[in-house]
C-alpha cells in the first residue's frame, strides 16, 4: 500500500475517487447513497410559504448578527461557503501549511440558524482550486451528513439544503472520501453550525440564558512534516506534501495544536473583548481529536460539554471535555476585569503546540471576590 500511495499523482489526488480501490470506501459523485441501498425519494416539501433570508457569513471568532430566541415561522436560511485553498501561516516561526479552507479561515465560519429552519447551502469550489471537496454537515440527517450530495471539483458548485431538526453547536468538515477525509479535516477544513432552540437558550430549570457576546473557537490540530535536521518543511501545493503530511498523521501527534488557525490567532491584539458584567458564550469546536477547554481564573457558569441544548447544562465548571468530533457551549459572566488565558487544559497543548486564547475584560476590581493580602515582602 505504501508503494501504491507513493504512486498517486496530484492529479489522481484531484480525482479523489481514484483513492477508492487503495484504502477503504470513497464517496463518488452524487448521488451516492442510493448505489449502496434502494431508496426512493419521497414528496417534496412544500417550502413556498416560507421566508427565506440571506446571511452574510463573518470570520471566526466573531459570529453573524443573529436573535437568540424567535416567535417567527421556521425560514429558509440560505449560506454561501467559499472553498478556499491557501497557504497560511501557523506559528511565529513562520510554519506554513497549505490550508484547504471554508471562506478562507480556519475553522470555516460559525452559521446561526434556529431549530426547524431549513438550511440552504451553497458551495462553491472555484477553478483555481486543485481538489474535489464536499460538507459533512453534523447537524444534517442523511446522505452522510450531506457530504454524499455536495462533492464538487474545482469549476463546480452545489445547493444543499437540510432541515436543523436537533438544537445545539454542532461541527460540520470535508469528506471527501477515504484517506481525504482525516486529511481535508487536518489541514483546516472543518467550522460549525449553531443550531439554536426557538425560544433560546436555557439553564435546565426553564430560565433563559442570554448572551451579550457570542465567540467561535476553532481547535485545529497540525501535522507538520519535518526536515532531516528537524524543521518544518513547506510545500507548492496541498497534493506536494500529502505523503509527507499522512505519515506524521499517522502517529497520532500533533506537532501544532492552535485556536483559530494559528498559534496566537486570538492573544495579545487579537485578544477577544468584554466587560465586568457581560455574559459571553464561547462555541469550541474540534473536527478530529479530543480537547478539555478551561478559562484560567474564570469558570462555566452554563456548560453543554457535548453541545446539545436539548440536555441540560451544567454549572459551575472548571474544564469541560469536548469530544473529537463535536462542539461545545459555555457561557460565563466576568466577574473581574483583567486578561484572561482559555486553553485546552492539556497544558503542554496549550503552551507549546499553540493552543491557547485571550479575553480582555474592561471593568472595576472585586475586591471581596480576590485581593492581595500581602504583596511579595521577604519572608518575617
Ligand atoms: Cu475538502
Amino acid at each position: 500500500m505504501e508503494n501504491e500511495n507513493k504512486k498517486l499523482s496530484r492529479r489522481a489526488l484531484l480525482a479523489g475517487v481514484a483513492f477508492a480501490g487503495v484504502v477503504g470506501t470513497v464517496i463518488a459523485a452524487t448521488p451516492v447513497v442510493a448505489e449502496e441501498a434502494e431508496v426512493t425519494t419521497g414528496p417534496a416539501p412544500d417550502l413556498s410559504q416560507l421566508t427565506h433570508e440571506k446571511i452574510e457569513l463573518v470570520a471566526p471568532p466573531y459570529v453573524h448578527a443573529h436573535e437568540q430566541a424567535t416567535t417567527a415561522a421556521p425560514k429558509v436560511v440560505e449560506f454561501t461557503l467559499m472553498i478556499e485553498e491557501k497557504e497560511m501561516v501557523i506559528d511565529d516561526l513562520g510554519t506554513t501549511v497549505q490550508a484547504m479552507t471554508y471562506n478562507g479561515s480556519v475553522p470555516g465560519p460559525l452559521m446561526v440558524v434556529h431549530e426547524g429552519d431549513y438550511v440552504e447551502l451553497t458551495l462553491v469550489n472555484p477553478a483555481s482550486n486543485m481538489l474535489q471537496h464536499n460538507i459533512d454537515f453534523h447537524s444534517a440527517t442523511g446522505a452522510l451528513g450531506g457530504g454524499g450530495l455536495t462533492l464538487v471539483n474545482p469549476g463546480e458548485q452545489v445547493k444543499l439544503r437540510f432541515k436543523a431538526t436537533r438544537a445545539g453547536v454542532f461541527v460540520y468538515h470535508c469528506a471527501p472520501g477515504g484517506p481525504m477525509i482525516p486529511w481535508h479535516v487536518v489541514s483546516g477544513m472543518n467550522g460549525a453550525i449553531m443550531v439554536l432552540p426557538r425560544d433560546g437558550l436555557k439553564d435546565g430549570k426553564g430560565n433563559p440564558l442570554k448572551y451579550d457576546h457570542i465567540f467561535y473557537i476553532g481547535e485545529q490540530d497540525y501535522y507538520i512534516p519535518r526536515d532531516r535536521e528537524g524543521n518544518f518543511k513547506s510545500y507548492e501545493s496541498a497534493g506536494d506534501g500529502y505523503e509527507d503530511m499522512l505519515a506524521v498523521m499517522k502517529t497520532l501527534t500533533p506537532t501544532h495544536v492552535v485556536f483559530n488557525g494559528a498559534a496566537g490567532a486570538l492573544t495579545g491584539e487579537h485578544a477577544m473583548k468584554a466587560k465586568v458584567g457581560e455574559t459571553v458564550l464561547i462555541v469550541h469546536s474540534q473536527a478530529n481529536r479530543d480537547t478539555r477547554p478551561h478559562l484560567i481564573g474564570g469558570h462555566g457558569d452554563y456548560v453543554w460539554d457535548t453541545g446539545k441544548f436539548r440536555n441540560p447544562p451544567q454549572v459551575d465548571l472548571e474544564t469541560w471535555f469536548i469530544a473529537g468530533g463535536s462542539a461545545g457551549a459555555a457561557l460565563y459572566k466576568f466577574l473581574e476585569p483583567g486578561v484572561y488565558a482559555y486553553v485546552n487544559h492539556n497544558l503542554i497543548e496549550a503552551v507549546e503546540l499553540g493552543a491557547t486564547a485571550h479575553f480582555t475584560v474592561e471593568g472595576t476590581w472585586d475586591d471581596d471576590l480576590m485581593t492581595q493580602v500581602q504583596p511579595p515582602t521577604p519572608i518575617e
